[in-house]
């Protein structure tokens, strides 16, 4: 199948970055937004996103005359769906005593419902939202059916999670393998060949639920791995032994890979996705519930630890170091460390945070030290919680001139104990019970 015109539906962290690559790549792209800004943004040739890459490419896509922005999209021979799916507000789903989160589908309802009109026989749709099981079967299709076409017979419709990540989405767009589940063969062959216009990585072709499910248990798969190692550092924290030490015994066996603990599990994916399956299945999900639990309760074992290592933190000041969801990337949204910050403030700690990747970000509650120094100087202790390079490059001997504290804290396996006590710190470190 030839495509000459497609339709990006959504111009977020995917959606921009799939659009201006197809533009690119020759396909005239016609982005969607809702947002005026967005849209204003766009074709002044800026971009209201930050990821490597991604405003050369939007420029180059705008000057080749491929790429306009909009807020209606209009005939094509390909739409793609790419808005966010995040969790209802005032809506949890209960079973049997638990209660779970519950996917907020209205965008990509909408999304949807926005194609109708335009929608003609031999197009292909591909929804890319991550979405519970059955969404493009049971949601998208009959929607698309109300143009009075029939999915699978009168036009294509597919699911394509994407699987990149932030900070390497220009590149990883290109070079993942990338899966196609089509409601039929023929939607999968049309999806196939609609990416092939710039995936280099292999293209699987499969039906839309197993693509939705891959994309789920993939992201299941390492919060459920980390739930485990988070399990395990509490039971060396109670058997006096150091988890970090017996992790990485283990993984020698060749068919032992446990992950690491930490304070938590964050961004906007994995700490998410799970939740997918438990909402549509929470009779068959009680590993995954749990693991969610799990994950969820670390901010309180960091905040025990600080508790043991300052006793009573009333007046206590504290130097939170990162707030982003995980090592190098600025990204905030769902951070453990964010959550680890507001209970030591419980507790009556005073904590400044300080952030290298975001040092002007405003967070609700939250005092962000606009540099470095000003988190450390008169603190009484330092806390890692994200493992940055910058963090890690720290040299101890040097901070006892630039900081009071004596009492560092590390919740994310970043620093070398013996370093830190050699230049005359009180070293603790989540998951060790010496
Ligand atoms: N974490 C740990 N221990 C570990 C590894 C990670 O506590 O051993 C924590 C991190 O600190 C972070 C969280 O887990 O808070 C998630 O980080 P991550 O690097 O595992 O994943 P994401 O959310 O940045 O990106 C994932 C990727 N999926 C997989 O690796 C299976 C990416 O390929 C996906 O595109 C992305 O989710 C997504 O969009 O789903």
């Amino acid at each position: 199948m030839k495509f000459q015109k497609i339709c990006v539906i959504g111009l977020g962290y995917i959606g921009l970055p799939t659009a201006s690559t197809f533009a690119s790549h020759g396909v005239n792209v016609l982005g969607v937004d809702i947002s005026r800004h967005i849209i204003d943004t766009l074709n002044k040739g800026e971009i209201h996103i930050h990821e490597p890459g991604l405003l050369d490419e939007v420029k180059k896509a705008i000057q080749s005359g491929n790429f306009h922005a909009a807020s209606k999209p209009e005939e094509a021979d390909a739409f793609i769906i790419a808005v966010p799916t995040p969790f209802q507000e005032n809506k949890v789903g209960e079973y049997n005593g638990i209660t779970y989160k519950l996917a907020d589908m209205r965008a990509v309802i909408s999304a949807a419902e926005s194609i109708v009109p335009f929608l003609k026989k031999g197009n292909l749709v591909v929804l890319e939202s991550t979405s519970p099981p059955r969404t493009t079967v049971d949601l998208i299709a009959p929607i698309l059916a109300r143009s009075g076409l029939e999915a699978g017979r009168d036009f294509h419709l597919a699911y394509s999670p994407e699987r990149v990540l932030p900070g390497q989405i220009m590149r990883e767009l290109i070079e993942n393998a990338r899966v196609i589940g089509g409601i039929t063969p023929e939607s999968a062959q049309a999806g196939h060949d609609l990416y092939a216009t710039f995936v280099k990585g292999q293209i699987i072709q499969t039906d839309a639920t197993t693509a939705e499910m891959v994309k789920l248990m993939e992201n299941t798969y390492r919060d459920v791995n980390i739930a485990i190692a988070n399990e395990f550092s509490r039971l060396a924290d109670k058997f006096g032994v150091d988890v970090w030490e017996a992790i990485s015994v283990a993984n020698l066996h060749p068919r032992v890979k446990i992950l690491n603990p930490g304070p938590g599990v964050g961004g906007h994916c994995i700490s998410v996705d799970p939740w997918f399956f438990v909402e549509v299945a929470p009779e068959l999900t009680p590993l995954i519930y749990h693991s969610r639990q799990v994950n969820d309760a670390q901010p309180h074992f960091v905040v025990d630890l600080v508790k043991r290592a300052l006793g009573p933190l009333t007046g206590k000041k504290i130097a939170a170091l990162g707030l982003a969801y995980k090592p190098d990337v600025d990204d905030l949204r769902e951070s453990p460390a964010n959550e680890v910050v507001h209970l030591l403030q419980k507790e009556g700690a005073f904590v400044k945070a300080w952030e290298p990747f975001k040092p002007d970000a405003s967070l609700p509650g939250i005092i962000l030290s606009p540099t470095f120094e000003e988190s450390i100087k008169d603190a009484d202790a330092l806390v890692l919680l994200v493992n940055h390079t910058e963090f890690k490059n720290l040299d101890p001997e040097k901070l006892t001139q630039r900081s009071t504290a004596r009492i560092v804290i590390d919740t994310a396996g970043g620093w070398n104990a013996l370093q830190w006590q050699k230049a005359g710190f009180k070293f603790f470190r989540l998951g060790v019970g010496k």
